[in-house]
């Protein structure tokens, strides 16, 4: 083992140029070129690698202190071999000196005399930019028909170490963009055809092939991934082109790993608020970003869900990477009319909406046998015939949901954050289909009602909704909802959880099925039971529990009472 100090190598232009990033601390091992800090002026940012693999030893910079090439940044120990292999810092530091960072340091022959404007079409070219070669254009800084001045970045390239900036050699306007994003350039592509401003002074020679000012010239050294990019990364009148959203004025800063961060992930730099020095952007700040546009496009699918002609199109919008509603003219294929959506359905398509895209559901499947309480349901109907009251399997469905909700609080909660909210009454809503729509009235305290009182009150409830005269009063307060399509038919299926409740009760029609009785198959009457719920606040196996219990209810009834 042997120890390295690992000095800022030759950074061109670059001189006392605050620390604004450190990206390793003592003990982390480290490859060879691996960034060690981030560097920033106001004119361009870069990440120093390290000459050597080793372990950071001692770190001898700290955030906002100033560096120029030869600052001690850190000692490193690291195997003997290694320590032999790269020259002694500082001028071997890193791997080579950036061969462009001389063209930084050394007079610009054009740029010194740099025409400030252009008088006829002008193709501006790449520059010189020193060792890099084929480096992909990530932003596009300007458009056909921008007014720029002399030395302002038209395109930002970047290599896996450092972003640069190309200026335009002269003034003028732009009359066509010659690459686009993607687009690998090097010293020689030509970028944009300019035209004369007005009042332009005439260009005496073409920029060509030329470096541009000394003071703008992009440099960067490939060999040693080091840019001493000079460039003015952050020319307020460069506002990216490509911005989709609110832009910024000028350049977003960031390090050149947090732009490829954000690109991988498509996030628009112009439009994430930097916390860092100089309201640098952070990967905190990336990620902080992307939650709230998730959080926003939620809602967003949910609030346009409302207008109904708008919620497809939403849809495209609001998650990156989909594809847009597709547009169809139906009217091609066959004739069609066309229908406003009812005001239930606007409501209901909304917050189902919602809760499909924030809940992450699972819905598990079991089944009743209700043979013995279907029998005694048929008889107590006989018994109240002449009450006009009819029970149907709903109520009894109500109240094993409520024996279960005991047995399982956590069904009867609602999220608050990271709160769970326990209930301690026990409100059930239930499912009416209504010809305008789905509607979820809530039967109150269903613990304290019996089976008749609580078909009574359903069957009002669900008159009620299909005269829709169902007050806001009728609908709220439920802890938990069941949905029963017994009374039409299907199997099984997966209920969309009713917000802010955690859990769904879905019945379809029951069925007489072979059941075997370790003897022999029996006929028995079977209820189909589709549970969705909350993952956030359910486990499987709770849930498996809950479908058991509230199934051994059904099966017998007298459990109820236990
Ligand atoms: N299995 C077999 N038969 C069933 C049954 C089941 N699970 N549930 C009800 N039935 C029978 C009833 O006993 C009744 O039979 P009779 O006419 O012989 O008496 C018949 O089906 C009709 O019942 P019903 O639907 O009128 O009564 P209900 O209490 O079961 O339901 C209500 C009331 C308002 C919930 C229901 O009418 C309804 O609107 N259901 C649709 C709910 C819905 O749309 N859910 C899907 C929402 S999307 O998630």
């Amino acid at each position: 083992m042997a120890l390295v100090e690992v000095k800022v190598p030759d950074i061109g232009d670059f001189k006392e140029v605050a620390i604004i990033e450190v990206l390793v601390k003592p003990g982390d091992t480290i490859k060879a070129e691996q960034s060690l800090i981030t560097v920033e002026s106001d004119k361009a940012s870069m990440e120093i690698p390290s000459s050597h693999a080793g372990v950071v030893k001692e770190l001898k910079v700290g955030l906002g202190d100033k560096i120029s090439e030869g600052t001690l940044l850190l000692v490193l120990e690291v195997a003997g071999a290694a320590a032999a292999a790269p020259a002694p810092a500082p001028a071997a530091a890193v791997p080579a000196p950036a061969p462009a960072a001389a063209a930084v340091a050394a007079p610009a022959p054009v740029a010194a005399a740099a025409p400030v404007a252009a008088a006829g079409p002008l193709t501006i070219v790449v520059p010189d930019i020193g060792d890099f070669d084929a480096v992909a254009v990530i932003e596009l800084l300007v458009k056909p028909g921008d007014t720029v001045k002399a030395d302002q970045s038209l395109i930002t390239v970047e290599s896996d170490k450092a972003s640069m900036e190309i200026p335009s050699s002269h003034a003028g306007v732009i009359e066509t963009l010659l690459v686009k994003l993607g687009d690998k350039v090097s010293k020689g592509t030509p970028l944009a055809v300019l035209q004369g401003a007005a009042g332009a002074v005439a260009a005496p020679a073409p920029v060509a092939a030329a470096p541009v000012a000394a003071a703008a010239a992009p440099v960067a050294a490939a060999a040693a991934p080091v840019a001493a990019a000079a460039a003015p990364v952050a020319a307020a009148a460069a506002v990216p082109a490509h911005q989709p959203g609110t832009p910024t004025p000028g350049l977003p800063h960031a390090s050149p790993s947090i732009r490829k961060f954000a690109r991988e992930l498509g996030v628009p730099l112009a439009e994430v608020p930097g916390s860092g020095a100089k309201g640098r952007i952070t990967q905190a700040d990336i990620e902080t970003f992307v939650k709230a546009v998730m959080a926003g496009a939620t809602q967003t699918v949910a609030q346009k869900a409302k207008a109904p002609a708008a919620a497809p199109a939403a849809a495209g919008g609001a998650f990156p990477g989909l594809l847009p509603w597709p547009q169809v003219d139906f009217a091609k294929f066959g004739p069609v009319e066309r229908k406003d959506l009812s005001r239930i359905k606007k409501i209901s398509g909304a917050n189902l909406h919602r809760n499909w895209v924030v809940i992450p559901h699972v819905t598990n499947h079991d089944e009743a046998d209700i043979t013995d309480l279907e029998a005694f349901r048929v008889a107590l109907n006989k018994e109240n015939e002449k009450s006009g009251v009819k029970v149907t399997m709903l109520a009894f469905m109500i109240k094993a949901a409520v024996a279960a909700l005991r047995k399982f609080p956590e069904f009867n909660a609602s999220l608050d954050g990271d709160t769970l909210v326990l209930k301690n009454y026990f409100h059930i809503g239930f499912a009416a289909d209504t010809p305008n729509g789905l509607v979820v009235p809530v039967i109150k305290d269903a613990d304290k009602k019996g089976i008749l009182q609580i078909s009574q009150e359903m069957s009002e409830l669900a008159k009620k909704a299909r005269d829709g005269k169902l007050g806001p009063a009728d609908m709220s307060g439920g802890c938990f909802s069941i949905s029963s399509l017994g009374g039409i038919g299907g199997k099984y299926f997966t209920p969309i959880i009713n917000a802010p409740e955690v859990a769904i009760m879905g019945v379809c029609k029951s069925s007489i099925e072979p059941k075997w009785d370790g003897k022999a198959f029996q006929p028995r009457l079977t209820l189909p039971l589709s549970l969705s719920w909350d993952h956030r606040v359910i486990d499987g196996a709770a849930a498996a529990r809950f479908n058991v219990y509230f199934a051994s209810l059904l099966a017998d009834f007298r459990r109820i009472a236990l």
